[in-house]
């Protein structure tokens, strides 16, 4: 197709509850949004999962805006005819800029299949028409207060509990939840807070039955997590390490790795996160569907990838109640457990124009 117009904007949605992390806490969502339209008037969306500020990855909103406007966008103007199946190609000379880049990808690839008329999922090769959710949980003032919050994700169905922890908030938080609910699928995740000399310390959450554990050490550190794996039962699953298909590889190879957490935007966009899927399916490696807070745009496309064989593990795909009084789409609402996978067109869904707009705080349309 032709690209005739790219808008960027910016928004802001305040969260339900506080999120905190062992990189921070957040009390809104800031999100960077990508629009672009074809010749014919078709227009695609997408969200860039950058976080205001760079604590989770080296990407953040302000730098990925100036990366878009600066190199990704020209590049992908000096093509005449575009398809999103090119995009990463185009943009491979730009180093990094994954998030960026995939929310460029994802809004020419939502254009194109809206003006083909395929839905999201069938173009990835999804196999399920509703997807399992679990439901990440922060790290909370008391263990009270933690299990008043997981109690009301139980409540409303969720069938897997992911607690956030760090040093300080881990082995007695695990332990509460644990007792409160002996059979619930529960796991967690560090964000990178502890040290290659915790392996000792780590090893006492394998009482606790978890399915895993997602990246206690530091993004770059494979020999550590590789060494880890060694010393404690539970399972090592990566998030933050995976940013390609060949990282992945890489995790895999080594051992630094056993189960994958796939996140569309870090891995540079919804072809690459296919890759990482059926490498992962050959190996007998279990991925599932993280999440980056997404508002319903970046939701109906992450559903659309869990439903994918391989996503045997319920995700981070949790309904827009979770996370936002008003979400900027038709609202996605968990049955029994489960959020169903969009059949339009493209992502399947659109925003909610007059909403965006009184929460926009930026707008910018390149010609
Ligand atoms: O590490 O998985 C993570 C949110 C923001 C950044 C990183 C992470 C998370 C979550 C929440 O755990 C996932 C979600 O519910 O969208
Ligand atoms: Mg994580």
């Amino acid at each position: 197709m032709k690209l005739s117009e790219i808008e960027l904007r910016i928004i802001h949605l305040p969260l339900v509850r506080p999120f905190r992390t062992s990189f921070g806490t957040q009390t809104s969502r800031e999100v960077l949004m990508v629009k672009v339209q074809n010749e014919n008037g078709i227009t695609g969306w997408a969200e860039c999962v950058a976080m205001s500020d760079p604590l989770y990855s080296p990407e953040y909103i302000a730098g990925c805006l100036d990366l878009m406007k600066r190199f990704l966008i020209p590049g992908l103007k000096s093509k005449i005819n575009i398809s999103a199946e090119d995009v990463s190609v185009i943009l491979k000379p730009f180093l990094g800029g994954q998030m960026a880049k995939a929310s460029l990808e994802t809004a020419i690839l939502d254009a194109e299949l809206r003006s083909r008329n395929i839905s999201l999922a069938t173009y990835l090769g999804a196999t399920k028409n509703k997807v399992e959710c679990g439901v990440s949980v922060g790290i909370a003032d008391n263990l009270e207060a933690l299990a008043e919050e997981v109690k009301s994700y139980v409540d409303a169905g969720y069938r897997r509990i992911k607690l956030k922890i760090e040093p300080g908030w881990d082995i007695e938080a695990v332990k509460h939840i644990r007792d409160l609910y002996p059979e619930i699928p529960l796991q967690v995740d560090a964000n990178q807070a502890y040290s290659r000399d915790d392996a000792k310390h780590l090893s006492k959450l394998d009482e606790f039955n978890l399915l895993l554990i997602e990246q206690p050490l530091d993004e770059h550190d494979f020999l550590g997590h590789a060494l880890l794996a060694k010393e404690v039962k539970t399972p090592i699953c990566l998030d933050e390490s995976i940013i390609s298909v060949q990282s992945a590889e890489d995790a895999i190879a080594l051992k630094a790795t056993s189960i994958i957490n796939v996140k569309p935007g870090r891995v540079g966009g919804y072809i690459e996160s296919v890759k990482i899927h059926d490498l992962c399916l050959k190996n007998s490696i279990p991925v599932w569907c993280g999440g980056m807070l997404e508002t319903g745009i970046g939701r109906a496309a992450n559903l659309a990838l869990a439903a994918l064989p391989g996503f045997t593990l319920p995700g981070d795909t949790s309904a827009s109640a979770r996370y936002f009084k008003q979400d900027i789409t038709v609202p996605f609402v968990m049955e029994n457990g489960y959020l169903n996978v969009p059949t339009g067109p493209g992502i399947g869904v659109e925003p909610d124009m007059e909403f965006l707009d009184e929460i926009t705080t930026y707008k910018e349309i390149i010609e």
